[in-house]
């Protein structure tokens, strides 16, 4: 057997933020090699797998060296010998060992990287790019993107609330297409905020950075880069938030700093409902915390028939969460994190239990990036629909969009682009906003 493991180890390295990562390396005994990064949030969900670090004064406490030494000694001893090209098996090794619900001995940076470069080393076994090792023959759909423009939230200093402001192209004829539509909007979005004397860089994902006076002022602003890059908005051009609205619920009431403004769950919900209504809005994650049931099936009940609803902190890439959801009757789409699960084997099952609740999926990035491009293959090998990844600028989310090019190019004549069917079943395609 050629695909049986030989040596698994991992390094310290760094990530888009400057902080520490772990990096994996998998040999298997016929020479093929696989080597996966630890992506990590910086809005990370109560319940995902724990990020392990060091602690203490070096690297602000972000050190990885246990998580390092854990794939280093007890990771690779167990893994040695078992068979790269069964990966659930690998997973469920991975996951036994550590013995803890969330990965917190072990680490999931440490799992995550160990998983991934599993799997990339049984795709470069059998000769494969990973999206065709992981298709198996059958021909996925190119997905349907969520790009950044501006950030916010965790990932800009808390300078406006809302942490992701993104937009999407549904009714582009292919990926290239709907890039090209978004470096219009990115590109009209930096004259805008510069013309008006707010121009200041870009925040952790590479969205411009939000330099607003309230989080309408925000939306606004949006609406005005879609315009002046060409496009109708709600038509050719939508929005999609990630509100991550765990970041500012605090003691029962969601706190909109920027605003000045305080809502109990109840009038928070409106809020979202009337932010829907006004702007030309498709997509809203994470519009209630994690642990507020009763608004996120609200949310699902006033927008959720045009208005796709994702669950991100609440759901964290957990099947049975996913499934219990779905009963409720909360959200409608899924965020699907590799690291949030900590294995390839969990994060797939999450995604198959949203797929089997006919919900949308949409793998996604972290804040905290690197080279590693491996989500596009999964996204592409797994037909998940929606791939979201940041913004439109920096080399961490500009190595994942090109390679989605070059899988385009590959798929040649075959190649079809998920558009409005990436999105949940039956979401009506009503424009909202301006009414
Ligand atoms: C999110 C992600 C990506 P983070 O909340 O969806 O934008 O952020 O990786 O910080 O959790
Ligand atoms: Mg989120």
């Amino acid at each position: 057997m050629k695909t049986q493991i030989s040596s698994v180890s991992a390094r310290q390295i760094w990530d888009s933020r400057g902080r520490p990562t772990v990096e994996a390396d998998v040999l298997l005994s016929g020479g093929a090699r696989g080597r996966a990064i630890a992506p990590a949030g910086a809005s990370r969900g109560r319940y995902e797998a724990i990020d392990l670090r060091d602690g203490g004064d070096r690297f602000g406490g972000f050190g990885v060296e246990k998580s390092v030494a854990n794939v280093n000694g007890e990771i690779a001893r167990a893994l040695f010998g078992t068979n790269a090209a069964e990966q659930a098996d690998v997973d469920g090794r991975i996951t036994d060992l550590d013995g803890t619900p969330n990965l917190a001995r072990l680490g999931g940076n440490a799992c995550i990287a160990v998983s991934l470069a599993v799997m990339q080393a049984a795709a470069a076994a059998e000769g494969l790019p990973l999206w065709r090792h992981l298709s198996q023959g059958r021909v996925p759909r190119l997905p349907l993107p969520e790009i950044q423009i501006f950030g916010g939230g965790a990932h800009a200093g808390r300078r406006i609330d809302i942490q992701d402001l993104m937009v999407m192209v549904p009714g582009a004829d292919t990926v290239r297409e709907a890039f090209e539509i978004t470096s219009d909007v990115y590109r009209a979005a930096g004259r805008l905020m510069s013309d008006a004397g707010k121009l200041a860089g870009t925040a952790d994902e590479g969205g411009w950075w939000p330099n607003f006076s309230s989080n309408e002022n925000a939306l606004e602003m949006l609406v005005r880069a879609i315009e002046a890059a060409g496009r109708r908005p709600g038509e050719d051009v939508f929005i999609s938030l990630d509100i991550a609205a765990s970041e500012f619920f605090h003691d029962g009431r969601y706190k909109l700093a920027r605003d000045s403004a305080e809502f109990d769950p109840q009038s928070f919900v409106e809020k979202i409902s009337s932010w829907a209504r006004r702007f030309p809005i498709l997509s809203i994650e994470d519009p209630a915390a994690q642990d507020d049931v009763p608004a996120m099936i609200r949310t699902t009940q006033m927008l959720g028939s045009r208005v796709q609803i994702v669950g991100d902190d609440y759901l964290v890439t957990d099947s049975a969460r996913i499934a219990a959801a779905a009963k409720l009757g909360a959200c409608n789409a899924a965020l699907i994190k590799i690291n949030q699960a900590g294995t390839v084997t969990k994060a797939r099952r999450a995604l198959e239990t949203a797929k089997v609740e006919r919900w949308a999926t949409i793998v996604s990035a972290r804040s905290g990036e690197s080279e590693d491009i491996a989500i596009v293959h999964l996204y592409v090998g797994w037909d998940a629909g929606q791939l979201k990844v940041g913004s439109f600028a920096r080399s961490e989310r500009m190595a994942k969009w090109n390679e989605l090019l070059r899988i385009e190019e590959e798929m040649g004549a075959d190649a079809r682009f998920a558009g409005w069917g990436g999105l949940p079943e039956g979401l009506t395609r009503q424009p909202a906003g301006g009414a």
